[in-house]
């Protein structure tokens, strides 16, 4: 019996969801969803609803994450787990994160009642990009069996406990000792994200594999002077943290761009007073560097720490620096990504993988799971930013493409059957001819 799976009207689907989420932001005007705020649980109650309409038991963890379970066609089979973050950074796009979530229940759909010999837990993960707390991957390391205890005295800019922050949410921090799922129990966790570049745009593919995330290191680095009257200190001597800072920012562009493939910015600085009269006395930046090799990536971090600390001796500034994440890149599963390959080529596109510059919650999984990656292509290349932007023919190979790869992996534990006969008899156009 042939199915017939129209993934162009899921992709249409799929994208005014991430419209429809969109609307879900503590920052009215734009689109700013953080850790368990009130937008995230309206977002929540949609998701949840898109979740059952696709037969799904829905459920949320003691982190937050909201997961949606199909259930295996055998007992004591293993979980493929796809899914990714609904959280944003502030002023967001609208694809970073919440199209991997809703391109996960799109393939569910298109798998329909298919016979898997595994389950399938959808998950959008609670906090990945790390703004409220500073911590980023707290809902994919909760899965993972990662998540710290301590962070959850950790506050948030408004003073807040994180562990209060689960209770308002009308969540028990204590659930988190139930929240990690157990690796013997994991067939793979896979993530489908934009890819928040120029590349496929450039090569003129809609989608990827991704072979490794690049390592990243994130620092807060504080100069403290000596603050003054604007108009009676001299310009010498002057203690002045804000030009100190400027002038390690400088330094932070100038050796990224000598060295090849290192990403090295500043983007978050907060100066104290910050009145137009009082010289800055104060200035606490963050230091945001990644590269696909550790060595260089931590070799960078080195040398631009010694840097502030050379400003800092000179302007007669005091200086501190605190290491938040030094995070190892991250490669992905051969196995897992060759199958994503295989399902790439089987739409009639051609087989290609990169480096992912940006984090992603499979950092968080790959620790403990078998992980792969689909990057979307996005014309513009823009992320992090309102106009991110993604096609929607694009979006339906995704998501042909993600339930290619689950009738690869369903073949391999022998569960073919007539999804993945159709699927494998289907054009490339994702329709049935
Ligand atoms: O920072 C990152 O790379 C990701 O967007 N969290
Ligand atoms: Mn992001
Ligand atoms: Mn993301």
């Amino acid at each position: 019996m042939s199915i017939i799976i129209d993934f162009d009207q899921l992709a249409a689907e799929c994208l005014s969801r991430c419209e429809e989420l969109a609307t879900h932001t503590d920052t009215p005007g734009q689109l700013t969803r953080l850790f368990l705020t009130p937008a995230m649980l309206g977002a929540h109650q949609c998701v949840s609803d898109w979740m059952r309409q696709a037969g799904l038991t829905v459920r949320t963890d003691g982190a937050g994450n909201l997961i949606g379970s199909r259930p295996p066609s055998t007992i004591h089979s293993k979980t493929l787990i796809i899914g990714s973050h609904l959280d944003t950074v502030p002023n967001a796009g609208r694809y970073d994160g919440m199209l991997g979530v809703v391109a996960a229940i799109a393939a569910v759909k298109a798998i329909g009642h298919a016979k898997l010999p595994f389950a399938i837990d959808v998950i959008g993960f609670s906090e990945e990009e790390g703004v409220r707390y500073s911590t980023p991957y707290l809902g994919s390391r909760a899965i993972a069996g990662t998540f710290d205890i301590n962070w959850l005295s950790t506050t948030d800019t408004q003073g807040v406990f994180m562990v209060k922050a689960i209770e308002d949410f009308g969540l028990s921090a204590a659930d988190l000792c139930s929240t990690a799922y157990s690796p013997d129990r994991v067939l793979g966790f896979v993530e489908a994200h934009i890819e928040q570049g120029p590349v496929l745009a450039r090569l003129n593919l809609p989608v990827a594999a991704v072979d490794a995330i690049a390592g990243q290191s994130r620092l807060k680095m504080v100069f403290v002077g000596q603050s003054g009257h604007a108009g009676t200190t001299p310009m010498v001597p002057r203690a002045d943290a804000l030009v100190c800072a400027a002038r390690f920012i400088v330094a932070v562009s100038d050796h990224g761009r000598n060295v090849e493939g290192l990403r090295a910015t500043v983007g978050f600085i907060d100066s104290r007073p910050n009145a137009r009269n009082v010289i800055p006395s104060e200035v606490t930046l963050s230091l945001d560097v990644r590269h696909a090799d550790d060595r260089v990536r931590r070799d960078a971090v080195g040398k631009l720490c010694d840097l502030a600390s050379g400003f800092a001796s000179s302007d007669g500034v005091a200086f501190a620096i605190t290491q938040t994440e030094d995070q190892s890149a991250s490669a992905m599963d051969p196995c897992l990504t060759e199958k994503m390959q295989l399902a790439i080529a089987s739409t009639g596109l051609p087989k290609f993988s990169m480096l992912s510059g940006a984090g992603h919650d499979a950092v968080a999984m790959a620790q403990r799971f078998p992980t792969a990656m689909l990057f979307i292509r996005q014309p513009s290349g823009i992320s992090h930013h309102p106009d991110e932007d993604v096609e929607r023919a694009d979006v339906a190979v995704a998501i042909e493409v993600l339930a290619r790869f689950v009738c690869e992996l369903a073949a391999d534990s022998g569960g073919v059957d007539d999804l993945s006969n159709s699927l494998r008899s289907m054009g490339s156009t994702g329709f049935q001819s």
